[in-house]
């Protein structure tokens, strides 16, 4: 940064109190502890000035939350919407931010001309073109990607996907490789929920899949728990720490992925006292676990939130409520991470 640059900077942030990367935000906490604290952002959040102001003090990473997925950056199969993604990526860098990329092969928010795939040969084709021409693009720019997505059913089986269909059961061997041979040097995850806790089927059968790609050689480095929890079911802690004990006996790292704690609407003391402590205990967590590379949160704002859609009756699951101010839950990340 030149010096006219760095005085306009220092300027802007004696007027804009929160955030500036190294304000009172949580990031400074975070880098002090070597903690990848991240958060998925929408595509206009970098260019609203509150958002940026909030984005950029508090975290150290940043995903798109929409914006890499399939039916959003290539629509159409001629077509790529890159702006928005190019625009992320630039903010990331303009702050010394890691990215993270979100996510190649899903089973939702596919265009109608990936759903359509029918043939292994085509399918393998489309697959590996998008890997390489995203991965390629931003290579050294995007640090981590979510290579896929669920694709363990609740029950614990093989998801049936369009992927699956048309590939065959080594379409992750596939995704992996392409992914690996894009970008050497980026971090390669395998993303789901409910797959937090050991002992739990869903749980189980994604630990027993990923051995076998890891036994197989298959490329993968870490795995990421979304943990969209409710605030009312406490964090098994125990079984949390085993699960993230075996993943790093493969040799492999655990990010928390989609962080948000979901609370039963009307947020009484009692269920905002319930979510503070499962905030607090996965950060606890994730501090003290050696393989936990991660945690990042799903949103931070009570205004724009995935959460009341998809929960009837739920709510209030972030961070910052929905006038842009603080949580408790906010206070109790700060308080530990400043221990
Ligand atoms: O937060 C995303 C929401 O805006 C989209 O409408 C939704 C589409 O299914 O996807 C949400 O993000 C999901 C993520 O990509 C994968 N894990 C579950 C997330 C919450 O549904």
């Amino acid at each position: 940064m030149n010096y006219a640059r760095s005085l306009i900077g220092i300027f802007a942030c004696s007027i804009v109190l929160a955030g500036c990367g190294n304000g009172s935000g949580l990031r400074k906490e975070a880098d002090r502890k070597g903690l990848v604290l991240g958060v998925a952002v929408q595509a206009g959040d970098v260019f609203d000035p509150k958002s940026i102001s909030l984005v950029k003090g508090d975290f150290n990473l940043m995903v798109p939350e929409n914006t890499m997925k399939w039916s959003v950056l290539r629509p159409i199969k001629d077509f790529w919407n890159w702006s928005d993604m190019d625009s992320m990526v630039a903010f990331a860098e303009r702050h010394n931010m890691r990215m993270k990329g979100h996510a190649f092969v899903w089973h939702q928010q596919n265009p109608p001309y990936v759903n359509a795939l029918k043939t292994r040969d085509a399918a393998i084709a489309l697959l590996t073109e998008q890997i390489t021409e995203v991965m390629t693009r931003y290579k050294g720019r995007i640090a981590e990607y979510d290579i896929a997505n669920e694709v363990i059913a609740d029950d614990g089986t093989l998801r049936e996907t369009v992927w699956l269909k048309a590939i065959g059961p080594d379409y992750l061997d596939i995704a992996f490789s392409a992914a690996r041979a894009a970008d050497p040097a980026a971090i390669l995850v395998l993303n789901d929920y409910s797959n937090e806790y050991e002992g739990e089927v869903k749980a189980d059968a994604f630990y027993e899949f990923v051995r076998d790609l890891k036994e197989r050689g298959v490329p993968i480095d870490a795995v990421g728990f979304q943990l969209h929890l409710e605030a009312k079911r406490p964090v098994d802690v125990k079984a949390l720490r085993s699960n993230i004990r075996r993943f790093g006996d493969l040799g492999l790292g655990v990010s928390f992925t989609e962080i948000d704690v979901r609370v039963q609407i009307p947020s009484t003391e009692e269920r905002v006292r319930e979510q503070d402590e499962v905030y607090g205990t996965l950060l606890d967590v994730a501090l003290t676990e050696p393989n936990v590379r991660g945690f990042i949160m799903w949103g931070y704002t009570d205004l724009r939130s995935w959460i009341p859609q998809f929960f009837s009756g739920y709510g209030y699951g972030h961070i910052y409520d929905r006038q842009m101010n603080r949580k408790s839950s906010y206070f109790v990340l700060k308080e530990r991470l400043a221990r």
